[in-house]
This record gives C-alpha cells, sequence and structure tokens, in this order.
C-alpha cells in the first residue's frame, strides 16, 4: 500500500503532465453513502471519482448475508463516474466492494458499508 503510494507520488512527480498529476483514483462522493440506511430491494449505485475511471476493467461486488454478486459495472454520468443497479436486496447488512483502474494504470481499492431497510 505505502509502496504503491510512493510509486505514484514519484510518478506524479515524473510525469508532471495535468492528468498525471490527478490521475490517481479517491473516492469523492458515492450513493449509496457510507453507512446509510437504503430503502427497498433495488439500488441505484454511482460512485463518483477525482480522475477518469476505466469502468471496463473496474470491479463491484455487493457483499452480504447471502453470499456475493459481481455487479455490472457501466460508465456513471461522467468519466469520473462508474454506476450499477443492485437488485433483490433483502434487509439486512451490505459491503459495496470498489476496485478500480484509473487513467494512470493505478488500481485502488475500497469498501462501502450500508444497510438495506424495508421501504
Ligand atoms: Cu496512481
Amino acid at each position: 500500500m505505502i509502496r504503491t503510494l510512493l510509486l505514484c507520488a514519484i510518478l506524479a512527480v515524473g510525469l508532471m503532465t495535468p492528468d498525471a498529476a490527478q490521475a490517481h483514483a479517491v473516492l469523492v462522493e458515492s450513493t449509496p453513502i457510507v453507512k446509510s440506511k437504503v430503502p427497498g430491494d433495488k439500488i441505484e449505485i454511482n460512485l463518483h471519482y477525482n480522475s477518469r475511471i476505466d469502468a471496463k476493467r473496474s470491479r463491484l461486488v455487493l457483499k452480504g448475508a447471502g453470499g456475493e454478486t459481481v455487479l455490472t459495472v457501466r460508465q456513471g454520468k461522467t468519466e469520473a463516474d462508474i454506476a450499477a443497479t443492485a437488485e433483490g436486496l433483502k434487509p439486512g447488512a451490505y459491503t459495496l466492494l470498489w476496485d478500480v483502474l484509473s487513467v494512470d494504470g493505478h488500481v485502488s481499492r475500497g469498501k462501502i458499508p450500508f444497510t438495506a431497510v424495508e421501504r
């Protein structure tokens, strides 16, 4: 992790183009919001990053009591957004695991815990 960040810093300094300087993907905003309660059995997911994301080479996995589901990732409203639809959710705790490829070729990952509740 630290080694990856260092490498990024070195690359960012080495290739001081506007793109490289802001290429490493950091999650800026998410739907659902971390630790939020989401009503209903179908949720629209949208993750917004600080840089362009390669949606085709990014992964979203939804983990819940019933197991793991690999979601179909699509480009969101902008090139810095990815989106997916999760259906058939039962009330309970879930974790959305994201794994994205940004334009500098680096993968970053994170998780978004949330709770599905009855509408
Ligand atoms: Cu990077």
